[in-house]
């Protein structure tokens, strides 16, 4: 069976590709363009250079395929603001080439749309589940939720077999902190390596539901192997909210770094206070999330200890 993940050198991909290649084909698909996250993927998988955007590129690469997972993105929410067009692009038109391939394909099993928790906007409520209103406060999270509806769309209409899933904040020890786009916890930790203390933006006390890469491409592996998933939409994320000052604490501790502290900076324009999901519905098809913060911050000192070459989370 072959698989083909758009987005594959990134973070979220070449973690796909390396687990799926142990029971899939897999070619990866990637304009290169987030040079800083370019991984050495193992031989078995097959890489083509080659953008979204073009859909003859699209067409050639879905050759064959049985499954598609769309992790290709334009990720970078302060960009999008900059350059709504380029956002939107990437993000829309890029999706919709891969869909209208995937539709004349005919015969694809599984098409995979990584959406996101920025669909949202502003949570009214939390946890956050699926039915909450979607209301997005930038051009990247409403470019997100495009994609997913025309993803959906594809479903209804020509019967694609769709599947989307919403990501919280995903992490994990492959996260590289000189790339901008990185998340706040490896950047923390590139601080201590740094010996500096943590820049907190505003008080702290926002919440993030952070959800390590693994358990994220285990949902992606029960989707791939399971019919009842199709057509719907899931939250992924750990259902527990962690603070910034909290997960600022527990990194320092881990880290034996406590003399360096924090810092408090203004809060970044735009930032949703509270952010959680509410995983029932993931759970309910088999979703079994096993790394918690603690243990994900654990894994991640154990790696940056490690002198030995990558091994895939
Ligand atoms: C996440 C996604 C983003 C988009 C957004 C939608 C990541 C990496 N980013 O952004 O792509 O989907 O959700 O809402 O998952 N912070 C600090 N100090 C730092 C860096 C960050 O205090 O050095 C704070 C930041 O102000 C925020 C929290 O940490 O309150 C999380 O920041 P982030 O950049 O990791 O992710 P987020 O939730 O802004």
């Amino acid at each position: 069976m072959k698989i083909l993940v758009t987005g594959g050198l990134g973070h979220l991909g070449t973690c796909l590709a390396e687990r799926l290649s142990r029971g899939y084909e897999v070619t990866v698909l990637d304009n290169c363009s987030n040079h800083l996250e370019n991984y050495k993927l193992s031989d078995a998988i097959r890489v083509l250079k080659g953008d979204i955007r073009d859909y003859d590129t699209v067409k050639k690469a879905l050759k064959n395929t049985d499954f598609i997972i769309h992790a290709a993105a334009q990720i970078d929410v302060e960009r999008s603001i900059r350059d709504p067009i380029f956002d939107a692009d990437n993000n829309i038109n890029g999706t919709l080439n891969l869909l209208e391939a995937a539709r004349k394909q005919n015969n694809i099993k599984r098409f995979i749309y990584f959406s996101s928790a920025a669909i949202y906007g502003m949570p009214t409520y939390t946890p956050i589940d699926e039915k909450h209103p979607t209301d997005p406060i930038s051009p990247y999270g409403l470019s997100k939720l495009t994609g997913e509806r025309y993803s959906l769309l594809y479903h209804k209409l020509y019967n694609l077999p769709v599947v989307c899933i919403r990501p919280f904040n995903i992490y994990s020890e492959r996260q590289n902190p000189d790339n901008p786009y990185s998340g706040v916890i490896s950047k923390f930790i590139k601080q201590i390596q740094l010996d500096q203390p943590l820049t907190i933006f505003g008080d702290g006390e926002q919440t993030r539901d952070f959800v390590h890469l693994r358990d994220v491409v285990s949902f992606v592996e029960l989707v791939l192997e399971n019919d009842y998933t199709i057509g719907d939409v899931f939250n992924i994320g750990t259902g527990k909210p962690t603070s910034i000052n909290q997960l600022a604490s527990l990194l320092l501790k881990v880290f034996k770094s406590e003399e360096l502290g924090v810092i408090y900076k203004r809060e970044r324009k735009g930032d949703i206070k509270h952010s959680v999901a509410n995983i029932e519905h993931a759970r309910r098809v088999g979703y079994d999330p096993k790394v918690s913060i603690e243990k994900g911050i654990e894994m991640m000192l154990k790696r940056k200890s490690m002198s030995s070459t990558e091994e895939n989370p």
